[in-house]
């Protein structure tokens, strides 16, 4: 059932468009793959209509890119809802972990605390962080509890031991 694809993509995209900016309800961090609404019966195809290889949510661009410790790591830091995070509970993280040659590396302990440098404090919420496969890492209740330039600290354990620390971001409270 998939014809007139490039048809359906514009659809998919101007509901997209128009459904984005309502939704600010946010049911406890469930926000899977965006309304399959489409709304009539000739749009099939809407699973098959991801618009690029990024996983389901989180930005194509990531916020930032960088090293480890050791430099056998690189990490790309993505967020959700807002990129970089605001104010409050709610915000979640991506980690995608790669090593030297870009391939993801699985099965590692990863942890991951907010942290604002310029005060010397992390977040009162712990994070936790599960692993999702194919070098992704996704970290729960981000928290930032306070406007100002913040960071995100990474301990990696298990089959390597390494740190990251990401560039600073900027979290400001949520726009109304
Ligand atoms: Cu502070």
């Amino acid at each position: 059932m998939q014809r007139v694809v490039g048809l359906g993509l514009g659809i998919l995209v101007a509901a997209s468009a128009l459904s984005g900016c309502g939704s600010s309800s946010g049911t406890g961090g469930g926000s899977m793959g965006a309304t399959a609404a489409g709304g009539t019966s000739a749009a099939g195809g809407a699973s098959a209509a991801a618009p690029d290889a990024g996983p389901p949510g989180f930005p194509a661009a990531p916020l930032s890119t960088f090293a480890s410790s050791s430099k056998a790591l690189n990490v790309a830091l993505r967020t959700l809802p807002a990129q970089p995070p605001n104010v409050g509970p709610g915000s979640e993280a991506q980690l995608m972990i790669t090593d030297a040659n870009g391939n993801p590396v699985e099965g590692l302990t990863v942890a991951a605390l907010p942290w604002m440098p310029v005060m010397g404090h992390g977040t009162p919420v712990p994070t936790t962080v599960e692993e999702q496969g194919g070098g992704v890492y996704v970290v729960q209740n981000l928290s930032p509890s306070m406007p100002g330039e913040w960071e995100l600290k990474i301990t990696i354990s298990g089959p390597m031991s390494d740190r990251a620390t990401s560039p600073g971001f900027t979290v400001v409270v949520a726009a109304q």
